[in-house]
């Protein structure tokens, strides 16, 4: 095997000179940039130098490894040895006539040499790593895709700010990609109300219904602590105390809360205060009776529960079958706190499941300025809110649950009220039912 280093200004006049001494059966193994000619170091100019050998007439094993594959029966010589240069093309008279003296190779031994050859040669390993940077882009998908519209990444800070959780956020997103236009996309404004209507069209709100026959009755559970007693007796002065000229329904309270030091006084302040009769229960039997008592003559049943761990299963599958006396026609609400983190509350609301509630009332609004958590799950679950409390104060700090004042209370929105209140308009029986 013979090796060559031949230098010239460019490319072609350095293949030239390399046929003109050696013939066509040359490889080429290096090329590089040098600085050519000049004097003393000056006046160069740049050219290239090019290393080479001359295989063997009738190659031994050790060339073969850099042997080129098979093209379509003939064997690619001339600069074919080494992986070829981005920008060099093939030289015409390079392709090996049929009948040369070496074998044309396996085509899957032939990419494997190449893949191995490639792997050493810088050039390639760096078009390799950028396919690979880019590959690594497309897949990291929405979350860090560099191509994401900067009014989206505003956007997300919005969602974040609130703390909606990210599967939340990404359903919300998946739907602006889908149907909003680019021209929306483009006004922030526009798109922050889309986004908006979307977020409020996740929230269901519990849809008051006249008994079929009265009295109805509501059932309050949920964890100690989280203000099902204050609730209560909110609710039964807002029905049962005359209110904006509407004649007050006629409220009964029932507690089941007996049994916590404390309970009945609570509650028995509050009955004395509006003067709405408290009974009190702690068995089924006595809860069928009082309920059936109260049926007569009585608009609406409050019934406050004692509140456990939701952890603690016996007493909640207690608690259940006492209530169980009420029937099917009972309302049960899930009294949550709106600070809960989101993973707590999943699980009070799995906890909670057996009793079949039909709405959640979310309780002590006022501590928390962040409500994206409660929509999320509430959204996830397909949980509809009945009742919104904002303080301790009985009976002004409690709310119907209203999807417009719920988005109007969400952080770094710019929300549009009267745009939001028209779009998710509160229910008319809901209105006349704070009264008669
Ligand atoms: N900040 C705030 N505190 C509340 C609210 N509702 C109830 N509380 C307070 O939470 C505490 C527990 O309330 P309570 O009704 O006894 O909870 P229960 O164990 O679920 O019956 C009391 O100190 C209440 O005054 C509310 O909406 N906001
Ligand atoms: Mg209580």
């Amino acid at each position: 095997m013979e090796q060559f280093t031949e230098q010239a200004y460019d490319w072609d006049e350095c293949l030239d000179k390399i046929r003109s001494k050696y013939g066509e059966n040359y490889r080429i193994l290096h090329k590089k940039t040098i600085r050519l000619g000049g004097f003393l170091g000056l006046f160069t100019r740049e050219g290239i130098e090019v290393t080479g050998y001359i295989p063997n007439r009738y190659g031994s094993g050790g060339l073969m490894s850099f042997a080129p594959p098979a093209v379509n029966g003939h064997a690619v010589t001339g600069n074919s040895g080494m992986p070829r240069e981005p920008g060099v093309s093939r030289e015409p008279g390079s392709l090996r006539e049929p009948g040369s003296l070496r074998e044309p190779l396996d085509f899957e031994e032939a990419k494997r040499r190449v893949l191995a050859a490639a792997g050493k040669d810088p050039a390639i390993q760096q078009v390799l790593t950028t396919v690979q940077e880019i590959k690594e882009k497309i897949n990291q998908g929405p979350q860090g895709a560099p191509e994401e519209h900067p009014n989206l990444r505003r956007l997300r800070e919005c969602f974040d700010l609130n703390d909606f959780s990210p599967a939340y956020r990404e359903t919300i997103f998946s739907r602006i990609r889908k149907e909003c236009s680019l021209e929306t996309l483009e006004d922030f404004d526009a798109l922050q109300d889309a986004a908006l209507e979307m977020i409020g069209e996740s929230i269901r709100i519990f849809q008051e219904k006249p008994p079929a026959r009265p009295p109805r009755i509501m059932i309050l559970v949920g964890p100690t602590g989280v203000g099902k007693t204050t609730t209560i007796a909110k609710l039964a002065a807002v029905y049962g105390l005359p209110n904006s000229g509407k004649k007050p329904l006629r409220v009964r309270m029932i507690t089941i809360d007996s049994l916590r030091i404390g309970a009945r006084s609570q509650i028995e302040a509050y009955g004395e205060i509006m003067g709405i009769p408290v009974a009190y229960v702690d068995n089924q039997e006595e809860l069928r009776k009082t309920v059936a008592l109260y049926s007569e003559g009585v608009d609406l049943i409050l019934i406050d529960t004692f509140g456990k761990s939701p952890r603690d299963a016996v007493k909640l599958g207690e608690m259940k079958h006492i209530l169980d006396a009420c029937g099917s026609r009972a309302e049960l609400h899930l009294a949550v706190m709106a600070a809960t983190k989101t993973s707590d509350l999943q699980d009070i609301l799995r906890q909670f499941e057996p009793f079949g509630y039909q709405s959640v009332i979310i309780t002590k609004m006022d501590e928390t300025i962040r409500m994206g958590n409660v929509i999320s799950v509430m959204a996830e679950k397909g949980k509809s809110l009945s009742y919104i409390t904002t303080g301790q104060t009985v009976p002004t700090d409690i709310q119907r649950a209203d999807a417009a004042a719920l988005l109007c209370g969400l952080e770094g929105f710019k929300v549009d009220r009267k745009k939001m209140e028209e779009r998710f308009p509160v229910d008319k029986y809901d209105e006349i039912q704070w009264g008669r």
